[in-house]
């Protein structure tokens, strides 16, 4: 008989230690990497490459509502495509709320988004932190049969789940925790928990630590901000704002290097890192930076101006 482990949903198996599912003792409910991963905060790198194609399309040929997941910190418009090639009735989820800066209005972020994406489902925000809308979302589940947690990886989907319904779901910072669906029967409903997307993200399982402090820079042409390993300069003096996680060190340092790519920005954009963040930039100017395009977005601010 087939068992599946309750932490993680793979298929459990007691013959391959080196392979996905493996438990020593297929009385157990939970594969030894789930164990490590709870018991020893073990970062287990796994070579585990999600399907999004695969993912949607076997999210699309069930039943049921969809409750799509995503932080402040990666909503773009790759992420917002994911959504919305979802054909069943769904919502997004702005999770980790608890991580808003606090010069941010939700209201006014949440309508900023609705609009920019051209959204046209509910949006709310939630956090299991400071329990936001937690109430709200169990009794949306209570009108439904079957109800899919869907998302960007590391988006929060199976803390949400835990705190829902006090299942106990394997959860990391780490990317692909989960690894296949988990389904959870209750006597009028299902919950389904299901493996995260993948994007093409600079930064993989970046989970924010508290909240975003946003730090403003005066950037002059002839310096530029060094961060990980990326370079970002500007050809005009210029008034920006990072919004990323704050245990990433930035650095302004006097310009001598090259940069090897170059955008185009309008007045009050976000230059979104995919993956890390974004940047608000206040000046229409030419930025160069250093890392490949494709990790770039860039969209009408949404917090910028009139929101802060
Ligand atoms: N600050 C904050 N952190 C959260 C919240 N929800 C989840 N996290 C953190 O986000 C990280 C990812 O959580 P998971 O629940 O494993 O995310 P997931 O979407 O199930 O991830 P995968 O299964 O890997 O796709 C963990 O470090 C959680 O502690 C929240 O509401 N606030
Ligand atoms: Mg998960």
């Amino acid at each position: 008989m087939i068992k599946k482990c309750l932490g993680c949903g793979i298929t459990l198996q007691s013959k391959s230690p080196y392979t996905l599912g493996y438990t020593p003792d297929m009385e157990k409910d939970y594969c030894e990497r789930c164990f490590k991963i709870t018991h020893y905060n073990a970062k287990i790198d796994a070579d585990i490459k999600i399907n999004n194609k695969e993912l949607l399309a076997r999210i699309n040929s069930k039943g049921g509502f969809v409750f799509f997941l995503v932080d402040f910190l990666n909503i773009y418009e790759e992420v917002i495509d994911l959504f919305k090639s979802i054909e069943l009735p769904k919502m997004l989820v702005i999770t980790k709320a608890d991580v808003i800066p606090k010069n941010i209005i939700k209201d006014k972020l949440l309508k900023k988004v609705k609009k920019l994406y051209d959204i046209k489902e509910d949006i709310i925000f939630s956090s299991v932190k400071t329990k936001e809308n937690l109430d709200y979302l169990k009794n949306i589940i209570k009108d439904k049969k079957q109800v899919f947690f869907v998302g960007l990886t590391n988006s929060g989907k199976s803390s949400l789940i835990n705190h829902l319904i006090g299942a106990n779901i394997t959860v990391s910072k780490n990317c692909n925790t989960t690894l296949d669906f988990i389904p959870m029967h209750f006597d009028n409903f299902t919950i389904i928990d299901a493996p995260g997307f993948v994007s093409s993200s600079f930064i993989d399982g970046m989970s924010p630590k508290g909240i975003v402090k946003p730090l403003s820079y005066q950037l002059k042409n002839k310096y530029y901000l060094k961060f990980l390993n990326i370079n970002l300069n500007m050809d005009i003096d210029n008034n920006l704002t990072m919004y990323i996680n704050n245990n990433v060190k930035v650095e302004k340092r006097r310009c001598e290097e090259d940069f090897n790519n170059q955008l185009k920005v309008d007045n009050n954009v976000d230059f979104i890192i995919k993956g890390l963040g974004f940047i608000n930039v206040k000046k229409g100017c030419l930025i160069n930076f250093n890392i490949p395009r494709e990790l770039i977005e860039v969209r009408e601010s949404i917090v910028g101006g009139s929101n802060e």
